[in-house]
């Protein structure tokens, strides 16, 4: 590739001339924008063992009381990205989230998506739009962009949550705001009961309101038997995985990320090609292996970790008895509407 001029090669007068004119001559940074074949990445393999986390994070439950914190939440930041951005890839944000027994987290709403992945704990609940979701080991809920949420725990020990969101991307484009709001009304408790089945989804005679997201509430245990049947009835299946998707489109159950569950059947050594997604990968149970080139991350119980783009990755069961369950988030949905997902086999 032709090596292009740098900018020390243009005469000073002639730079500060284009400075005064906020103008910048393309050619000594178009090799940083464009590198050849591969993107430039800050995103680095990072993982947050959450037996290390846990007691921080139960220390600012002691430290900072819920009304001084709104959310009271350890960000899982990557160093790569700067610490201070928060960002564990570039559009995703990650954070565990702690929420004592009595205490209550107030409604509001704002513009980037969020998904709730429940780690520990019970009695706890979610509202979203005044649907009351409680919280289980391994539930999924998701709080779509503009919808009401808000926390509440009834039980009497912490309750933790992963909270998985496209904040870095909405921030980017500057438009990353949030609306304060007073506690909802609830007006449902499990709609997913509607979804249960596969192939029907609940179709009145008279005309239903139009939902972008039918479906908040993704129980760990409806999820873990649909891994189980499937891996029964195709035991040969190349990736015991499933989607979390909109049971009415049955597209991507959010609009920027994309979130699925992966079974490791024991012994199983799945390896995955390179994608042009950074992937976020959390334990629901067992303990697994995720290796890139030149890295491995070995995840126990309730780990996190994430790992950038373009690189091919192995996934390796620990157990040669048990099954191991991941719930992985990616950037997918944006970048196949944006045009740039790739798969490099
Ligand atoms: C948020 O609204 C929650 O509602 C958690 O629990 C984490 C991180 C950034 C922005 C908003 C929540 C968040 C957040």
């Amino acid at each position: 590739m032709l090596e292009l001029a740098r900018i020390e090669d243009l005469p000073e007068a002639y730079r500060s001339a284009l400075r005064q004119q906020n103008l910048v001559p393309l050619w000594p940074s178009l090799r940083a924008v464009l590198p050849p074949l591969k993107p430039a990445q800050r995103t680095q393999p990072v993982c947050w063992p959450y037996q290390s986390l846990r007691p921080l994070l139960l220390q600012a439950g002691e430290l900072t009381p819920i009304e001084k914190a709104e959310r009271r939440v350890l960000v899982m930041a990557n160093p790569g990205h700067g610490l201070e951005k928060m960002q564990a890839t570039s559009s995703i944000y990650l954070g565990m989230q702690l929420l004592l027994p009595g205490e209550w987290a107030p409604a509001h709403k704002h513009t980037p998506n969020a998904v709730r992945m429940i780690v520990e704990g019970h009695g706890a609940y979610t509202t979203v739009n005044g649907e009351k979701c409680s919280m289980s080991r391994g539930d999924l809920i998701l709080t779509p962009t503009g919808q009401w949420h808000e926390h509440g725990h009834d039980g009497d020990q912490p309750v933790v949550w992963l909270d998985v969101l496209d904040l870095p991307l909405i921030y980017y484009m500057e438009t990353s705001y949030v609306t304060e709001g007073k506690a909802q009304p609830v007006t449902g408790e499990g709609i997913e009961r509607s979804y249960k089945r596969g192939g029907v989804v609940p179709a009145p005679v008279f005309a239903r309101n139009e939902n972008d997201y039918p479906m908040i509430h993704y129980p760990w245990a409806d999820v873990r038997q649909a891994l189980e049947e499937l891996v029964a009835s195709q035991p040969e299946i190349e990736a015991v995985q499933m989607a979390y998707v909109n049971p009415e489109t049955g597209l991507d159950c959010q609009k920027v990320l994309g979130f699925s569950a992966l079974m490791l059947r024991p012994g199983e050594r799945l390896e995955l090609p390179a994608r042009s997604t950074a992937m976020v990968f959390h334990q629901i149970e067992g303990r697994a292996d995720v290796s890139i080139e030149g890295q491995q991350f070995s995840l126990a119980d309730a780990d996190t970790c994430c790992i950038p783009g373009y690189v091919p990755v192995t996934l390796t069961n620990h157990s040669s008895s048990q099954p191991a369950f991941i719930f992985i988030a990616d950037d997918a949905p944006l970048q196949k509407k944006l045009g740039v997902y790739e798969v490099r086999n």
